[in-house]
């Protein structure tokens, strides 16, 4: 919080809301009355709801301040976790469930004539964040906190986050993700702390001191500012009485804007323009994985880094404190490359405002970063055109080109002047015009460079940054992802947590190795029985939620066959779809009785960046595709597709409990890793998946006869690719293939509109980046062995079982223990 300097030893320590009903009862009667301004016989749901996030609240606060004043007393190695993305999804749960709250409420809410179900509903998610990436940062901010890691998350507050998906005649349009007009009630904001940020401008050298001590110096004189003020967000540990932060940063026009409003005379003309300054934090670019170069972008970027620096160097340092020691008190985790123009700002405080020479300046910075990489798809890698960044930062390109120089002089002399090596490692590159490569400034600053999985750190060294690999092995680790078990199963399965922990106890919660205790059980008849029952629990609270949320029915006695993530190319959403056609395809030409089907109900939920044409074709294929096979009398009986509109976390909740089988069909060695397998894989579901990202990691630990493998394997892919990948020829020849795809080209599920989906067929047939087509027979052969285990339900539950049982290792905790001991060495504080 920004307000500890304020908090002494003698500061009294607020009381903490009685742990009763009753004393539940009376803080949220409070809370409706004097904060709400309201009493419960007129309190609207959204007054209940309010009052009750404030309630909850409360009951953390005391914590809050605790873990805050410990970590600025004892100024321990603390973790600063910078991402432009925080994906959180619903806090209420969260925050109920950690602080053991879920009873009292429910009862004291129950006393009141109040249903918690209801409440929680009307919590909007804030999401700020895309996909995996952001979802990520939250699971890791979540696990930090319950292993009493002194950390902070650092991001961005959007006024706007992710779009909201509708879809009209089965294509995508996106709506404004309006998340904080219900009020926000999870958010403290402190504009009394309130950063200046700087833009724009030149930079000019100046001498300092006279004579012999007389020094050149540089300073920015930057064109135009702005103020970042912090809004903080309570991270609570579960049940260990650790609380920490998450800041994120809203932009403000500075009060030199308000001149204006006195020198030109023109009132309104001078507020308005304020608002250019308020664009900055107004909304979260959707696109994933492939950054579109817009300067508000860099902007943002810029606007959050700058924001957390400062504050971390003058709010949560004790005055005075040496810079050179930085490195002992801090590690700034570059969340991919969006926030790594801290490096040369690092660079820029330490020598432009701290007196540092260069070399000294640059041991410090080296000291105090670590970069994650997400992508191996090279469209991803980020990079910023010199011109563009030279216009907005022009001190930061100086410092970029000058540790740029002096790492390619250690180059040249290392390769005995390896011009080719230098034009392939250098941070500028040339094509297709000047541009600042983020991830090779990334990898030079940083202590360490990690992969999100074992095969995507393999490909790393191996292709993407294997200069940098081969000139520094030390530097590269791997830190397989993982995701949190209090969100992905504590709260999102209650059956199953139930199951679990009346087996073997409720240490998993916080010790997911523990899962490995369930192993004999899978062999117990009974215990099969019982998890059959709490997946069919789970498909009933799903069913529910679709029949209200959006009006979709379907069947819970079929097996669930889902894919959510992203829409992109490289996840093969196409392969999927091209399956469920093949199987309307044998149904309506008579080769196979519907009757001797596994009747399925295949889910999707994605959406798509809203400038990546080829992705909305494929949702409104999807769409097509699913309305053709729902109307069709005898496909319907066996075969249902259901796309919920705008999937997000809270629909996720619903949707992996109920899930009997998990698609993880990208092409491998595209998806870095993937956390959505991990979520699936802990809930009981099943793989279908490549040998791609942490799928491999899944097969290793759940076994070879508990995933259903198939596809490429990545030494193939990329030699079929060298070789020359002709897509035609696998048209040519499997019939099965070619009357799928004939389907589409034909307007089969385009009221016979042969031009609809000829987009989607043509780059199918004549590029196929991704080897959808390569990959076709292999994917449905493996969907034939997943429909005869699915009959087999003892089997297919005994497989299920041991999936949970074996992917313990695939918790956040696990991944933070990994970061803890191979990268940032940060201390660990319990607060008691
Ligand atoms: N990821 Cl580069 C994103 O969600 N957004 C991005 O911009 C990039 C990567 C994902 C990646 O595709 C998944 O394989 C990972 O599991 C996830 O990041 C977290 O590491």
């Amino acid at each position: 919080m920004g307000s500890v300097e304020h908090v002494t030893e003698s500061t009294p320590l607020i009381a903490t809301p009685e742990h009763t009903v009753e004393g539940f009862v009376r803080e949220y009667l409070r809370e409706l009355n004097f904060a709400q301004g309201t009493i419960l016989e007129r309190a609207s749901v959204n007054d209940q709801y309010l009052a009750l996030a404030r309630t909850v609240r409360h009951y953390l606060m005391a914590r809050w301040i605790t873990t805050t004043t410990e970590h600025y007393r004892r100024q321990p190695k603390a973790v600063a976790y910078l991402s432009a993305e925080f994906l959180l999804g619903r806090q209420l749960d969260n925050a109920l469930v950690a602080a053991d709250l879920e009873e009292i409420a429910a009862e004291a809410l129950a006393s009141l004539g109040i249903d918690l179900a209801e409440l929680r509903e009307a919590e909007v998610e804030p999401g700020l964040g895309n996909g995996g990436l952001g979802r990520l940062a939250a699971c890791f901010v979540d696990s930090l906190a319950t292993m009493s890691v002194p950390a902070i998350g650092y991001g961005i507050r959007y006024e706007y986050g992710i779009f909201r998906q509708t879809f009209v005649d089965g294509r995508q349009v996106e709506e404004p993700d309006d998340w904080l007009s219900g009020g926000s009630p999870w958010e403290f904001a402190h504009p009394e702390h309130e950063v200046t940020v700087s833009f724009g401008g030149h930079t000019e050298t100046y001498t300092e001191g006279e004579g012999d001590d007389a020094r050149e110096l540089t300073r920015w004189v930057p064109g135009w500012q702005v103020l970042g003020v912090p809004y903080n967000y309570m991270v609570p540990g579960y049940r260990n009485g650790q609380v920490n932060t998450l800041r994120l940063w809203s932009s403000r026009a500075t009060h030199a804007f308000d001149l204006k409003i006195f020198n030109h005379g023109d009132y309104a003309e001078a507020v308005r323009s304020r608002t250019f300054a308020e664009n900055i934090s107004k909304v979260l670019y959707p696109e994933d994985s492939t950054p579109q170069g817009k300067e508000l972008r860099l902007q943002q970027q810029y606007f959050f880094v700058a924001c957390s620096l400062r504050d971390f160097i003058d709010q949560l340092l004790p005055e005075g404190f040496d810079l050179h020691r930085l490195p002992e008190r801090i590690c700034f985790q570059l969340n991919d490359t969006h926030p790594v123009i801290a490096v040369p700002e690092l660079m820029r405080i330490l020598v432009d405002e701290n007196g540092f020479d260069w070399d000294e300046a640059w041991e410090v910075t080296r000291g105090c970063f670590a970069y994650t990489c997400h992508t191996l798809l090279p469209e991803a890698l980020e990079v910023w055109p010199v011109d563009l960044l030279g216009r907005l930062l022009p001190r930061h390109l100086e410092i970029i080109y000058r540790i740029n120089d002096e790492f390619l002089a250690g180059v040249r002399e290392q390769s005995g002047d390896d011009e080719l090596l230098v034009r392939r490692m250098s941070i500028i590159g040339e094509q297709p015009s000047r541009n600042v490569r983020m991830a090779h400034l990334a990898t030079v600053a940083a202590v360490k460079v990690n992969g999100v999985a074992e095969l995507h750190s393999q490909l790393l060294r191996d292709k993407v940054l294997a200069d940098f690999a081969h000139l520094w092995p030390e530097k590269f680790t791997n830190v397989t992802n993982g995701v949190t078990p209090r969100r992905f199963v504590r709260l999102a399965n209650p059956g199953l947590s139930g199951l679990i922990t009346e087996a073997i106890g409720d240490g998993w919660v916080t010790d997911l190795d523990r899962l490995r205790d369930l192993e004999p059980l899978a062999d117990d008849a009974e215990f099969r029985r019982r998890f059959r029952e709490v997946k069919a629990a789970g498909k009933d609270r799903l069913v529910d939620l679709l029949a209200r949320r959006d009006g979709i029915e379907i069947d819970p006695s079929t097996m669930l066959d889902v894919m959510v993530k992203r829409l992109h190319e490289y996840k093969r959403q196409t392969l999927k779809i091209l399956h469920v056609i093949n199987v309307y395809d044998r149904i309506v030409s008579g080769e196979v009785d519907p009757d001797d089907l596994v009747p399925r109900t295949v889910v999707f939920g994605a959406k798509a960046a809203p400038g990546y044409a080829m992705a909305k074709e494929i949702i409104a294929l999807i769409n097509h595709v699913g309305a053709v096979v729902g109307a069709h009398p005898e496909v319907s009986k066996v075969l249902r597709v259901a796309f919920p509109a705008n999937y997000n976390v809270t629909v996720a909740e619903t949707l992996i409990p109920a899930a009997d089988l998990s698609e993880q069909i990208s092409l491998a060695g595209k998806e870095a890793s993937g956390t959505g397998n991990m979520k699936f894989a802990l809930n009981g579901a099943l793989t279908v998946g490549t040998d791609d990202g942490a799928n491999v990691e899944i097969r290793q630990l759940v076994g070879d006869d508990h995933f259903f493998l198939f596809g490429l394997t990545e030494p193939e892919a990329a030699a079929m690719q060298e070789a020359g990948y002709r897509p035609s020829s696998y048209y040519e020849s499997n019939p099965a293939l070619r009357r799928a795809l004939d389907l589409v080209a034909h307007g089969e599920f385009s009221g016979g509109d042969r031009t609809t989906f000829e987009p989607v067929v043509s780059n199918l047939l004549g590029e196929d980046r991704f080897m959808v087509l390569a990959d076709f027979q292999s994917y449905l052969d493996v969907q034939d062995r997943v429909e005869a285990a699915y009959r087999d339900p003892d089997a297919w539950s005994r497989s299920a079982v041991l999936n949970v049982a074996r992917s313990g290792f695939f918790s956040s905790d696990r991944s933070m223990r990994d970061y803890m001991e191979r990268v940032w060495h940060a201390d660990v504080l319990p607060t008691s």
